[in-house]
């Protein structure tokens, strides 16, 4: 029989952690899964309060509960981050390298981190923005997880710890809501669809950006994680495509199901850091490496997020 991994997932109660921790224990048993996170109590099975910046406490809880794989998902995001520049630095950086470095000392098996869209910058290309495209980002965000990819591939190539990470797009899901993102806009708009009838949008209506439906996000995690050593030839972070869509698209999307939806944009500072990331990025190597392949668009994400949104009002 194969020995299950013991997994800890820190910032396990955020938008990603939640439906992570939902997959990870369905996969490996919820025995053998370790949520953690800054609240001091939660109601989830083995729920451990756990700041991410103390190094001490994250190797001790390694050593107490035998973890084998780290998720370090705690991260200050871009639109919160530019009111806080230490604090997003000091989170997004410091928690990455405790989590480097407990995983060398204690040989873990592997780690997962994800990075972002955001590390792209103004003089990225705008359309199809590839694996090894320039990438200057401007917002501390985008700064502290390029610095986070060049740690984990240092890592990798100087210790040998098996660190994997993918630069996901905006994130887009029905259970736990997003943190300080400039993509947030697209997970609002359901909601606000649903009980107002209309939406006032922080960005321009024709602000393209990558997203992606959070179930391909959790399942381009796992084919990541599972994916043979050798495959991963990306040891900073892969590219990895969903969909592609402004507002005024998702907009349209809605109207198909609520006819007399309407929207407003008023864009505000975010309107700024959109539009210096790429509107769509090639995931040609997440492919050809470990079969990347998404599965929603903006039509099935649509009706699937209007779907459970209504069915958790009832
Ligand atoms: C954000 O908007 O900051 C995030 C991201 C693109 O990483 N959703």
């Amino acid at each position: 029989m194969t020995k299950q991994p013991k997994i800890l997932i820190i910032g396990a109660l955020g938008q990603i952690g939640t439906e992570l921790t939902t997959a990870l224990s369905a996969k490996y048993g919820e025995a053998n899964v370790f949520p953690s996170d800054i609240a001091r109590e939660n109601e989830q099975p083995n729920y451990i309060a756990l700041n991410a910046l103390q190094h001490d406490r994250i190797e001790q809880v390694v050593l107490d509960k035998g973890i084998t794989q780290i998720y370090l998902l705690a991260a200050m995001l871009s639109a919160n981050g530019e009111k806080d520049i230490n604090a997003a630095w000091t989170l997004n950086v410091q928690s990455l390298m405790s989590v480097l470095q407990i995983a060398r000392d204690h040989k873990l098996d592997k780690i997962f981190w994800p990075s972002s869209i955001a590390i792209f910058g103004p003089t990225s290309a705008k359309h199809n923005c590839r694996q090894h495209a320039r990438a200057e980002p401007i917002t501390v965000y985008g700064i502290s997880k390029k610095a986070g990819e060049h740690f984990c591939n240092y890592y990798f190539e100087n210790f040998g710890v098996d660190v994997r990470s993918l630069r996901f797009p905006g994130l887009i899901s029905h259970t736990a809501p997003p943190g300080g993102g400039t993509t947030d806009y697209a997970v609002d708009i359901y909601h606000k669809a649903i009980r107002d009838g209309h939406f006032n949008c922080f960005l321009e209506e024709d602000c393209c950006l990558p997203m992606m439906y959070m179930p391909d996000a959790i399942r381009a995690t796992l084919e990541l994680m599972e994916a043979p050593k050798e495959k991963i030839s990306i040891r900073t972070s892969y590219n990895i495509a969903g969909m592609s869509f402004a507002p005024c698209d998702i907009a349209a999307a809605i109207r198909d199901h609520i006819p007399g939806f309407t929207m407003q944009c008023a864009p505000d500072f975010r309107q700024a850091i959109a539009e210096s990331w790429p509107a769509s990025v090639d995931d040609t190597q997440a492919g050809a490496d470990w079969g990347w392949e998404p599965a929603f668009n903006l039509e099935n994400m649509t009706a699937d997020m209007l779907q459970h949104i209504k069915e958790a009002h009832k």
